[in-house]
C-alpha cells in the first residue's frame, strides 16, 4: 500500500474553481514543459483524475500543479489539470495560481509585479497588482493565438446545420455564434449546451483535423464556445464547455484569447481596444490585443492579454491511498 499526499490551495477565478497543487508532484521527464506534459499524461494522469474528479473533486473542478521550470528565464513551471484533461494552457487557472503564489509568498518573481510561467503551450507572462496583502488583479499575456478555420460546417443532430469558426488561444475552440439554427447561449440550459458540445466535439474530426501548426502534440478540440448577448453590459457573452463535463463559470481565459484572435482576424478589434467578455454567471474577463505576430508555420496570430481576479477560499491536503477503490477518481 502506498499513500500519496498533496497540499493544495483552493480558490476561484471569476467563479470558476482553481485547485493549485503545491506538493506531491511527480518527477517528470522531458526537455520542455510540452514534453513533460506528455510524460505526465502517459505515467501520472491518475493524479489529475484523483484530485479533480469525485470523490476528492467534482465535475467542474479545475486547477494546476506547480512544477520546476524547464527554462532559466521563468519563475515557475505549471501543468494545467482539470476534469477534461491535462491542458496545454488554462487562463482562469493562470490568474488563480498567480494570485495564490503571490499572496502565499510561495514564489518570489525575478521581477516584482511580473510572473513568467513555463507552460506546455509556451511562456506566459502574468502581471499582477497588489492592494495591501491581496492581489487585486492579474493580466496575463498569452501564447500566440490564431484562427485555424472559418466557416466550418457540421450537421448537428440536435441543431441541424451549424457553421462556426475554430480559433486557438492555448486550447482550440469551435466558436458558435448566432445563426439560423442557433440563436443565443441564453436560449439553452447549461445542461443542453453541454450535451450539444459533447456531440459537436465527437463529430468534429469527421469535418476537420484540428492540429497546432507549430506543435503537433497540441491536437483536437475538446472545448467549445457558445456565444450570446451580454446580460450585464459587457461586449459579449459566451458559455464555454470543456468536455466531457465542465461548464466554465468564468469567461474562459484561453477561450477569450481565441475569441480575441477571431475578432482581430475579422478587423473587429485593434491593439488597445478592450473586449469585455461575460460568462455563464455574468463574471467578466477583459481581453486585449498586445501585438501581432506570425507563427513559425507562417500563420498570422496575435498575442492577447486577459485580465481577471481570483480569490483564495481555503487550503487542503488530500491523500490518495492506491488500494482505495476510487483512488483515481471517477465522473458519472
Ligand atoms: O480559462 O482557459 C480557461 C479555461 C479552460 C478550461 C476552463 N477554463
Amino acid at each position: 500500500m502506498t499513500i500519496y499526499t498533496f497540499d493544495c490551495i483552493e480558490g476561484h477565478t471569476a467563479g470558476m474553481p482553481v485547485r493549485l497543487i503545491t506538493s506531491g508532484q511527480p518527477d517528470l521527464v522531458g526537455a520542455t514543459q510540452s514534453e513533460r506534459r506528455l510524460d505526465f499524461i502517459a505515467r501520472h494522469d491518475w493524479i489529475r483524475t484523483g484530485l479533480m474528479c469525485e470523490p476528492r473533486g467534482h465535475e467542474m473542478m479545475s486547477g494546476a500543479m506547480l512544477v520546476p521550470s524547464t527554462r532559466s528565464d521563468c519563475d515557475a513551471g505549471v501543468l494545467y489539470l482539470e476534469t477534461s484533461g491535462c491542458l496545454p494552457m488554462c487562463g482562469h487557472a493562470t490568474i488563480g495560481l498567480v494570485t495564490f503564489i503571490i499572496e502565499k509568498g510561495l514564489i518570489e518573481p525575478a521581477t516584482p509585479g511580473l510572473v513568467r510561467l513555463d507552460t506546455p503551450a509556451g511562456v506566459v507572462e502574468a502581471r499582477y497588482e497588489k492592494t495591501g496583502e491581496k492581489v487585486s488583479g492579474v493580466r496575463f499575456s498569452n501564447v500566440p493565438s490564431f484562427v485555424l478555420a472559418q466557416g466550418v460546417e457540421l450537421n448537428h443532430p440536435d441543431l441541424g446545420l451549424i457553421v462556426f469558426d475554430i480559433a486557438y488561444g492555448g486550447n482550440f475552440y469551435p466558436i458558435v455564434e448566432s445563426q439560423r439554427n442557433f440563436g443565443d447561449c441564453a436560449d439553452y440550459s447549461p445542461e443542453e449546451l453541454r450535451r450539444m458540445a459533447q456531440v459537436l466535439v465527437k463529430l468534429l474530426p469527421s469535418v476537420i483535423d484540428v492540429v497546432h501548426p507549430d506543435n503537433p502534440s497540441i491536437r483536437g478540440a475538446h472545448h467549445t464556445m457558445w456565444c450570446g448577448a451580454p446580460m450585464k453590459g459587457a461586449d459579449a457573452r459566451a458559455v464555454v464547455i470543456a468536455t466531457p463535463k465542465i461548464i466554465d463559470r468564468s469567461p474562459c481565459g484561453t477561450g477569450t484569447s481565441a475569441r480575441v484572435a477571431l475578432r482581430a482576424a475579422r478587423g473587429e478589434q485593434q491593439i488597445g481596444d478592450v473586449f469585455s467578455h461575460e460568462s455563464l454567471i455574468g463574471s467578466i474577463f477583459k481581453g486585449r490585443i498586445e501585438r501581432h505576430v506570425t507563427l513559425d508555420a507562417g500563420i498570422p496570430a496575435v498575442i492577447p492579454s486577459v485580465e481577471g481576479r481570483a480569490y483564495i477560499t481555503g487550503v487542503s491536503t488530500h491523500v490518495i491511498d492506491d488500494q482505495e477503490p476510487y483512488a483515481a477518481g471517477y465522473l458519472t
